[in-house]
């Protein structure tokens, strides 16, 4: 059972140098200024000491690429820093509440969970919501940016160290992942994703069947032989005119409302066993917008319902 602990960890992972664009390393400030703690506590879950994961600067490093992968070794340390951080918050009764920070981060956090489950002979569902599959590995990236490149890693494909955090085998099936919001693939990465059988929720499936459809299906499949499930959240899943504030836009994303919609059936399933929240860039935001919206959306997964 993964236990529906009422209480969460916040855990804020500061990290940019997993994409070309400078400052979501800012995400993690402008979330805990769009008040996330706060708002959370008053949903009625406790909140147990934010911690934060160290990050190196781009301006203390030079700009190395490794077999095709940018910043491989401080990306490799922060996702195993981050890994056993997700690990021990679940031994201490805590949701792991990962914001980012670029989705690079997602290899660490979803590592040190899925490892938790696995100790105990317990496999981990995986929702991924994003614009982008994620799924390219060193071979194939056609950018060398390790934030396209989380979900192929966690299945066990690419640079074995990533593969391998905290034990030699692969974190999650593709059987348990279910992808939402998908609209801008690479090439090979495609071919990737076809061999992997992981199941991609389009936009056009969600043009097609609509969101509550979709989340049912999505549902379905990452509980299905599970402890549970993980959501990790790229806001650049949803479409740019909801979600200005990210560094990676693509146009006819997933509305506001979807984007509630599918959280709010994951809450109501009580399995989500944590969350990451990634991919704000707050230097490209309409104020702090969204932000703002990305609290809300948050709190749909924990439960918040409009009665
Ligand atoms: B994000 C890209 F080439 N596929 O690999 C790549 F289009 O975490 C983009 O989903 C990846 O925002 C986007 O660099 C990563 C590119
Ligand atoms: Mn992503
Ligand atoms: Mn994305
Ligand atoms: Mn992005």
């Amino acid at each position: 059972e993964n236990g529906q602990s009422t209480s969460i960890q916040i855990i804020g992972v500061p990290v940019d140098l997993g994409a070309s664009r400078r400052g979501t390393d800012g995400g993690v400030s402008a979330v805990r200024i769009a008040g996330l703690g706060e708002k959370l506590k008053k949903l009625g879950y406790s909140i147990s000491e934010e911690v934060d994961v160290a990050v190196p600067s781009k301006e203390s490093r030079p700009s190395q690429m490794q077999e095709n992968m940018r910043f491989r070794s401080e990306i490799l340390q922060v996702c195993r820093d981050l890994a056993l951080v997700t690990r021990d918050a679940l031994s201490n009764g805590n949701i792991p509440m990962v914001v980012g920070g670029d989705h690079s981060l997602a290899i660490g956090s979803i590592s040190g969970i899925a490892d938790y489950y696995q100790q105990q002979n317990q496999e981990l569902g995986l929702v991924w919501f994003d614009a982008h599959a994620d799924m390219n590995i060193p071979g194939i990236s056609p950018s060398g940016n390790i934030h396209g490149m989380p979900l192929s890693h966690l299945m066990g494909y690419g640079d074995k160290d990533f593969t391998n955090i905290l034990s030699d085998n692969p974190k999650i099936k593709p059987e348990n992942v279910a992808l939402v919001g998908v609209r801008d693939i690479d090439e090979k990465e495609r071919e990737l994703i076809r061999q992997s059988g992981v199941k991609v929720y389009s936009m056009r499936d969600i043009d097609e069947i609509g969101m509550s459809r979709v989340a049912d299906e999505v549902i379905e499949i990452v509980t299905k032989g599970t402890v549970g499930f993980h959501v990790s959240f790229d806001v650049d899943g949803c479409d740019p005119e909801v979600m200005p504030g990210s560094g990676t836009l693509v146009p006819g994303g997933v509305t506001y409302r979807e984007a509630h919609l599918l959280l709010e059936k994951c809450a109501e399933t009580k399995l989500m066993t944590s969350m990451d929240l990634v991919e704000l860039n707050p230097f490209l935001d309409k104020g702090n917008i969204s932000a703002e919206r990305a609290v809300s959306l948050v709190l749909s997964a924990f439960g918040q319902s409009v009665i």
